[in-house]
């Protein structure tokens, strides 16, 4: 099965590949780079069916896309969609700085956050299931820390506390946060509708 992955963020690919690898060994992924729509929805779902919809329709294949994001409790749900340009810049050190001077009077008990996937799958016209759309999510629980720790991941990660461990989502291996992220539980949801249309 052939799938084009509609993101510019190369976390994100590079992410996709080694969840996609362990789970689906036999799907091609080919990259998009055609035109990208106005991601005007309210919603992680509007906004990675709009990507995924744009990205089948110019290329004839399966497209998925992931729009994500970290919710906190305290700001009410914020960033949310708004995560990669929080500062108005899509620099991720910006953006977390500003996050972290927000709650920055927060005690531990009010810092409450979660990570938030949302991958679209549209199937095409003019193919097999021409028309199909599903959306799989995913959420990962846990806490803003106080400073930023660690160098892997992206984004949010270094201030990102996942529930059941004290260090931040940057402190994990990529294999360890590849098994239990938003992205790898929104993809595992997605993995039977990809098994399907695949023919298994
Ligand atoms: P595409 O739309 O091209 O896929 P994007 O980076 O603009 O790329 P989003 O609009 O979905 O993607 O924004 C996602 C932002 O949420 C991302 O830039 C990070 O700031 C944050 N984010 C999402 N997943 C994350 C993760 O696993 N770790 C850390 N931060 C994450």
């Amino acid at each position: 099965l052939i799938v084009v992955l509609a993101t510019h963020n190369a976390h994100k690919v590079a992410e996709f590949q080694k969840i996609l690898g362990a789970e689906l060994p036999g799907l091609e992924v080919l990259p998009y780079d055609g035109p990208e729509p106005v991601e005007d929805g309210v919603t992680f779902a509007d906004n990675a069916l709009i990507k995924a919809r744009t990205a089948a329709r110019h290329t004839g294949h399966i497209a998925l896309a992931d729009d994500s994001g970290i919710s906190v409790d305290v700001l009410g749900g914020s960033p949310g969609i708004f995560s990669a340009r929080w500062s108005g810049t899509r620099d991720d050190e910006t953006n977390r700085r500003l996050l972290l001077a927000q709650i920055a009077d927060m005690s531990s008990e009010h810092r409450r956050a979660h990570f938030h996937c949302a991958i679209a799958l549209v199937v095409p016209d003019g193919t097999a299931d021409a028309g199909l759309e599903h959306v799989a999510h995913g959420d990962w629980p846990g806490a803003i820390a106080t400073e930023e720790h660690g160098e892997n991941g992206f984004g949010y990660d270094p201030v990102f506390v996942p529930e059941g461990f004290e260090v931040t989502a940057a402190q994990l291996s990529p294999g360890q946060k590849n098994e239990i992220s938003h992205r790898a539980r929104a993809f595992r949801a997605l993995v039977p509708v990809l098994a399907r249309l695949d023919g298994g």
